[in-house]
């Protein structure tokens, strides 16, 4: 069994998880009822009252909440107190409209640095290791969720936040930090760039990486593993429920342990909204039962992934959930047929002569969908004849095609010329006009 940082809540038998769910749930009702008007409301139109609400059972009686309730509600209406009680405030800006506003009351804070705290204790890390969080600091969850995460660990936090990719390479050499946090993209970019500044893995003492925020592929975390010398974990969490550190994935495999005695997880159909099976791929719902400040219920993230209840090697009996490889509303449709970018990345990190960074572009040419993929090549590769760019375009091709059942256009391009994000990164723009 591995190092585990709450035993009593981590290892909690199944039965006794969904009791203390079914609690937790029925109070949370009853704090929201009366005081957060838009619940109140979808509430009274399901007829619903809070008494009706007594253990889990009764979940699927409730509403869904959806990013709309945030935004229709913006910036305060979502809270569940006073605004005096309320300790900080963060926020998600989202492809489009509104920021989702999220307040957190002491007690919120309190249980986010403890799911951190348990997040990187399941990498193995203990009070002795160096955290450097190269997440964004500020409205963005990432950097400051980490950070009181470490801090409640006694884990030294190395607050140097996004941006300045020099520095950040001068203190992964420098302060020697033994793990670091920041997306998965962000991560191959400072490796890539470690070349540059002359400075060679050997030279970091980078044991584990914490990287999350945005979707990731199995192959590029092997990538990723490569480059910098260190084993990869998958954190997740999205800013309305409470930011990283709703589920981590462990020592013992991809799966993420969700922190179930605060976070109650359900898969649903995304055209039906009917719960599914365990293993069932489908739309990930949360109940954020004990947040003071804004709970939500069955709120829809619409990322895409499967859950399952079975005891971990690791120890761990809570809820686990697939690696999200993608949002029901990030999915592409192209001439028809369901894309995920993450299944175009698992195509590039078989080639050797390519990089991971690439953009997809999506136009509409006499009606019909056009998809280009701009993928860079390597330096080593760049080098090389035409005709032997144009061979690997032709292969590419043929493997994207046997993959997604469509044809797309492959360019490759020079090494370091797309984009780089310091956060999340951006791999589409879909210039279709409907
Ligand atoms: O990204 C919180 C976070 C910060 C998570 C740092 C992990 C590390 P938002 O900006 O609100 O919050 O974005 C939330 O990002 O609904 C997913 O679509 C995506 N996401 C987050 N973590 C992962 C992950 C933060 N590990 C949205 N794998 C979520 C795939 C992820 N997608």
């Amino acid at each position: 069994m591995s190092y585990i940082w709450n035993e009593a809540a981590e290892t909690m038998p199944y039965e006794q998880i969904r009791e203390l769910q079914g609690q937790r749930l029925s109070e949370c009702v009853s704090r929201m009822y009366g005081k957060v008007p838009y619940y109140t409301e979808k509430m009274q139109a399901a007829g619903i009252e809070p008494g009706d609400i007594r253990s889990i059972d009764d979940l699927t009686r409730l509403p869904f909440t959806d990013k709309e309730d945030m935004r229709e509600n913006y910036p305060y209406g979502t809270f569940a107190v006073p605004l005096d009680d309320i300790v900080r405030i963060h926020s998600s800006s989202g492809t489009t409209g509104k920021q989702k506003v999220v307040g957190y009351t002491q007690s919120d804070i309190d249980i986010w640095s403890e799911c951190c705290a348990r997040s990187l204790a399941s990498t193995g890390m203990t009070h002795r290791d160096i955290l450097h969080v190269a997440y964004g600091y500020g409205l963005f969850t990432g950097g400051l969720g980490l950070h009181y995460g470490a801090e409640r660990m006694g884990v030294t936090a190395i607050p140097v936040s996004s941006g300045n990719t020099k520095r950040q390479i001068q203190i992964l050499v420098d302060f020697k930090p033994t793990a670091l946090a920041c997306t998965p993209s962000y991560a191959l970019h400072l490796a890539d760039e470690m070349a540059t500044y002359g400075v060679d893995k050997s030279m970091l003492s980078l044991k584990v990486g914490i990287f999350g925020a945005e979707p990731w592929s199995v192959e590029m975390k092997q990538q990723i593993e490569d480059k910098l010398g260190l084993k990869a974990f998958d954190i997740y969490g999205l800013s309305e429920t409470m930011g990283p550190g709703v589920s981590m994935s462990c020592e013992a495999g991809n799966r993420l342990h969700i922190q179930s005695d605060h976070f109650i997880a359900e898969i649903v159909d995304p055209e039906t909204g009917k719960p599914m099976a365990e293993g069932e791929l489908g739309e990930l719902v949360f109940s954020s039962v004990t947040k003071e400040g804004t709970p939500l219920l069955r709120y829809n993230t619409h990322d895409l992934t499967r859950l399952y209840y079975d005891r971990c090697d690791c120890g761990r009996t809570t809820v686990r959930m697939d690696k999200v490889t993608g949002r029901a509303d990030d999915m592409l449709i192209v001439r028809g047929v369901n894309v995920f970018p993450t299944q175009i990345e698992s195509i590039l990190l078989n080639y050797g002569e390519v990089e991971p960074h690439y953009m997809i572009y999506i136009d509409r040419v006499h009606n019909l969908d056009r998809m280009e993929i701009q993928i860079e090549m390597t330096k080593g590769f760049f080098s090389d004849s035409i005709r032997e760019i144009e061979n690997i375009e032709r292969r590419l091709n043929a493997d994207i095609q046997s993959m997604l059942g469509i044809s797309a256009k492959i360019t490759l391009v020079e090494p370091r010329s797309l984009p780089r994000s310091e956060g999340k990164a951006k791999r589409v723009v879909d210039r279709r006009v409907y």
